[in-house]
């Protein structure tokens, strides 16, 4: 039997670790599950992860490197994880998969659509979520969220708003194209209610899975 695929996207400090938590809690009791995340999810993929958020660069990480090394840790991520898991019948939750490559690499970075959709259809093909959470937030909002958090900023997290503010009206862009697999939630309110938008959410995907 082949497992579910389910992806969570979001901007900056829209709240992915925290609904991931979530994700995991609900649905371990009553399916196998294998909880990952991009970019990363296997040992190649989590070091490709490391250069492009924290290596200490000698040099400014080009748009297009930007955009080949988040295939490249796909590409190894669905090939070593992915796939085997959904083929051996287990659930797949990604924290982050290629909408955020749509998201952020043709939203934020504004590089060509085209070239992005053929690597798309190379590297991807019909590896594509069941279905896809997205949380929206007001870019700044998530931004307060991150810093109250505290750490150290990544090289990405160290962006505009304005390159936030395109990530999330490309992310709602394709949630319009696409509204039977991308369900999106308002991650702009309270936890409680964030959580409540998931739990109908989940409950609504597995009830079309056992119709
Ligand atoms: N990327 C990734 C690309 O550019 N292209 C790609 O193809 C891919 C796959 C990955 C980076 O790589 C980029 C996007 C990213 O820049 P990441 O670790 O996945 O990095 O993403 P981040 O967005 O950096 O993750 P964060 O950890 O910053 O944010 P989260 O996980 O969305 O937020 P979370 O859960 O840690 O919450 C943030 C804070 O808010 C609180 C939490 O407790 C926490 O303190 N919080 C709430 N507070 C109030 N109300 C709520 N409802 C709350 N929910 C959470």
């Amino acid at each position: 039997m082949i497992g579910k695929f389910i992806t969570v996207e979001g901007t900056e400090g829209a709240g992915k670790s925290t609904a991931m938590r979530f994700i995991e809690e609900y649905l371990s009791p009553t399916f196998p599950l294998v909880l990952t995340r991009e970019p990363g999810g296997t040992k190649l993929a989590e070091a490709i992860r490391h250069l492009l958020l924290h290596a200490k660069e000698t040099e400014r990480v080009a748009p297009m490197t930007e955009l080949l090394l988040m295939f490249a840790a796909r590409a190894q991520h669905i090939h070593h994880l992915i796939k085997p898991s959904l083929q051996a019948g287990k659930w797949v939750v990604s924290d982050r998969y290629i909408d955020a490559t749509y998201a952020y690499q043709v939203g934020g970075r504004e590089l060509n659509l085209e070239t992005i959709s053929l690597f798309d259809k190379q590297v991807v093909g019909d590896v594509y979520p069941d279905l896809t959470i997205l949380l929206d937030i007001p870019a700044e909002l998530g931004m307060q969220r991150t810093e109250k958090r505290g750490g150290e900023k990544d090289r990405i997290e160290q962006e505009q708003i304005s390159f936030f503010d395109r990530v999330r009206t490309t992310y709602l862009e394709r949630a319009k194209a696409d509204p039977k697999r991308m369900k999106v939630i308002d991650a702009s309110l309270d936890l409680t209610k964030v959580q409540a938008q998931l739990h109908a959410v989940l409950d609504e995907f597995i009830k079309s899975q056992s119709l």
